[in-house]
């Protein structure tokens, strides 16, 4: 129990669930402060009589065989020791259920003016040991790093290609299970503030189930904006501007672009590396320089990250190789919103509803039909891996 105690204390509060910076995390803390106030009301009030009656009718010099009244039965106690559990538990079920449905509620926000607010969606696919992100409409894939703006909910829609895993920023929101069945569970997300927050898979998922790590960069509405235009420009054809790079996308086109996508190409193997020059860690966990990019192309990940997908891979890139599509994939930084925007706590307005209904607008049904065929080629590759 000491240990418990200590070691409670070596939390990092970027990952906690006791510094609540969105919506949905403060509603679970206040959950938690009122449980905890309850419990030690009822530790109070038990270990006052506990004393007192120690104390009061503890055996006296002269009365070691006097036996005090007998008050079996008595109606007054029993009743007040069924009825005050009642009502404190009342007290904790209300709120709690309440939270309980309102946590997951992802119909459409109505505002005291009866205007329906317009829903940014996510879709999040888990998988064996990292996380996919396509933002609904918007023709823009990303894996790893799920930027949000602080001005609203973002629902997301979750579901698994392989097995159960589950959604956990501490900060921001409760867990949601990811399903690999049809189902696609729903949740929304907010963040008060800009910031880098982390996300966890918390249900045990494999070897590497401990760093499938994630991230969630809150960045102000404007910022966002900008950010979700830049990743509309990029393709697989973006040629980088040093020879270095040059090269590096060779081998990277020979090597690597059948498990990693870049622009909103359908969900591959691996992840999207449209914008892998911002990431804030490598495979979610690692330290982001050079040095661990290369040991983590050269070995595949394969100590790095346990029972990882890339250990399929099959080629054998010489030192030079390593060191050019290393340089090619730290370029790959197609805006200048990237996770320090998170921290410097800028705020520009905008109207996001433009974006997403411009785009929808422009594309005359495209998006519904590249959605199909990205829903195909996943199930596809599932059972290819399988
Ligand atoms: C067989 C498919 C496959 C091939 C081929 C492959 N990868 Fe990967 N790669 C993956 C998978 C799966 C992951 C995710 C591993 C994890 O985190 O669990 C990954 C992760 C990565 C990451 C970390 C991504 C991030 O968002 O942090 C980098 C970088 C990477 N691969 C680079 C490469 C390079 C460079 C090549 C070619 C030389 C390559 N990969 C070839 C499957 C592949
Ligand atoms: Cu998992």
């Amino acid at each position: 129990m000491i240990l418990a105690l200590i070691l409670s204390g070596c939390g990092e509060p970027f990952l906690s669930a006791l510094r609540p910076k969105g919506q949905g995390a403060s509603d679970i803390f206040e959950l938690m402060i009122l449980s905890i106030a309850i419990m030690l009301f009822v530790f109070v009030v038990v270990m006052i009589i506990y004393v007192f009656v120690l104390l009061k009718f503890r055996r006296k010099k002269g009365q070691e065989d006097f036996i005090p009244e007998q008050i079996e039965g008595s109606h007054t106690l029993e009743t007040l020791w069924t009825v005050v559990p009642i009502v404190l538990l009342l007290i904790l079920a209300v709120p709690t259920v309440q939270y309980t449905f309102s946590l997951v509620d992802t119909d459409p926000q109505v505002s005291a003016e009866g205007e329906e607010e317009e829903q940014l969606w996510v879709n999040v696919t888990g998988k064996q040991y990292w996380w996919h992100f396509e933002y609904d409409g918007m023709d823009v894939t990303t894996s790893q790093d799920l930027y949000i703006p602080t001005d609203r909910k973002v629902y997301l829609s979750l579901h698994s290609e392989d097995v159960i895993h589950s959604f956990w920023v501490p900060t921001l929101q409760g867990k949601m299970d990811v399903n690999p069945t049809g189902n696609r569970n729903e949740i929304w997300i907010d963040a008060q503030e800009e910031g880098v927050y982390w996300g966890k898979c918390a249900e045990f998922c494999g070897p590497s189930h401990s760093l499938m790590d994630f991230k969630i960069i809150a960045v102000s509405p404007g910022e966002f904006e900008q950010w979700v235009n830049d990743m509309q420009q990029v393709s697989e054809d973006d040629t980088p501007e040093s020879q270095v790079a040059q090269a590096g996308q060779e081998v990277y086109a020979n090597n690597c672009m059948s498990c990693h996508a870049l622009g909103s190409s359908p969900n591959k193997i691996g992840p999207n590396l449209s914008n892998f020059g911002d990431r804030e860690r490598i495979a979610g966990v690692l330290e982001y320089n050079k040095e661990n990019l290369i040991e983590w192309i050269d070995t595949k990940g394969e100590e790095m990250k346990p029972g990882n997908l890339m250990t399929t891979a099959n080629y054998d890139l010489s030192d030079e190789e390593l060191d050019q599509v290393a340089e090619y994939l730290m370029s790959l930084s197609p805006s200048e919103i990237t996770p320090e925007n998170a921290e410097d706590g800028e705020y520009i307005d905008s109207d996001l509803s433009d974006l997403i209904s411009n785009q929808e607008e422009g594309e005359e049904g495209e998006g519904e039909e590249s959605e199909e065929d990205s829903e195909e080629n996943s199930e596809e590759e599932s059972e290819d891996s399988n």
